[in-house]
């Protein structure tokens, strides 16, 4: 049987998006995933999207596969593209909003006149046992906590966005040997569920730069949940305003910290091509 797919990116964090709405079962399993993700022996991607029917009232559930086969509660860029494919799949009776059901909650995209993605990324999860990490008790948040890594101490805050992120504030985030000691923030001890890894430099109040490892996938060019987290993390150590545009590799976004507490995320999310599996 041919898998129809639909390639997107979002700031060149890369994705198969796979319609999925007749049945509620990825029909693609995580080893298929990681040939998939192979940029020279498949398609090529930081991971693979599926569009399943909606669950607990919802309009769509969402799944994601790492290009390594794990399975993360969510995915920042991955559900830009997820709301413009969706938007595609269902042509003229698109909704400009869509509820959809993920591992960390639900999460609201809107596809705005511009055709940037605005998204509803719900609350941070400040405590370390929600994250996980060992780093402080499981009731207490993990601010500016050191952690030994590659001979070195570094200065850590934590924040889950459904997704665990560990974030270090560095001079120079160019300077930063990400490809070395990267896995070695994803493996350590302290953090059972591993970690992305982001570290940021703070050219302003309202602009940072940042570069990420993530879990499961290593370096790519951006991470939305990582800018949300990004975020928190700089107004939790009083380094950043409660919105600021966090540039990546791959280009910037904008991250809101409402009142509320929620974290909005804006960027695009643009369709590459699509194929079929055979
Ligand atoms: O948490 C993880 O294992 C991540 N690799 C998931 C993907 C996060 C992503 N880069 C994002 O934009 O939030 C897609």
């Amino acid at each position: 049987m041919a898998i129809e797919f639909t390639k997107y990116h979002g700031l060149g964090n890369d994705f198969i998006l796979i319609d999925n709405r007749s049945s509620s079962t990825p029909v693609i399993t995580p080893e298929e995933a990681v040939k998939l993700c192979d940029r020279h022996f498949g398609i090529g991607a930081d991971g693979v999207i599926f569009a399943l029917p909606g669950e607990n009232d919802t309009d769509y559930t969402m799944r994601i596969f790492n290009c390594d086969g794990s399975e993360p509660e969510m995915c920042g860029n991955g559900i830009r593209c997820f709301a413009g494919f969706v938007g595609d799949l269902e042509g003229e009776s698109r909704k400009d909003k869509y509820r959809v059901h993920t591992l960390a909650g639900v999460i609201t995209p809107q596809l705005m006149p511009d055709g940037q993605v605005k998204v509803d990324m719900g609350l941070p999860r400040l405590l370390a046992g929600e994250i996980p990490t060992t780093l402080a008790s499981a009731d207490e948040k993990v601010i500016n906590i050191p952690l030994q890594v590659a001979g070195k101490s570094w200065e850590v805050t934590c924040v889950s966005m459904g997704n665990p992120h560990c974030i270090t504030f560095v001079e120079d985030v160019a300077a930063i040997p990400l490809e070395e000691i990267g896995p070695q923030f994803e493996h350590h001890s302290a953090f059972p569920q591993r970690i992305n890894t982001e570290f940021v430099e703070v050219v302003r109040r309202d602009y940072v730069k940042m570069r990420v490892w993530e879990r499961g996938a290593g370096i790519t060019l951006a991470c939305g949940t990582g800018a949300c987290a990004t975020l928190v993390a700089g107004v939790l150590t009083g380094k950043c305003d409660r919105t600021a545009t966090v540039e990546l590799p791959g280009g910037p976004l904008l991250i809101e910290w409402s009142d509320e507490q929620r974290l909005y995320m804006t960027g695009p999310a643009e369709k590459v091509f699509a194929g079929k599996i055979s």
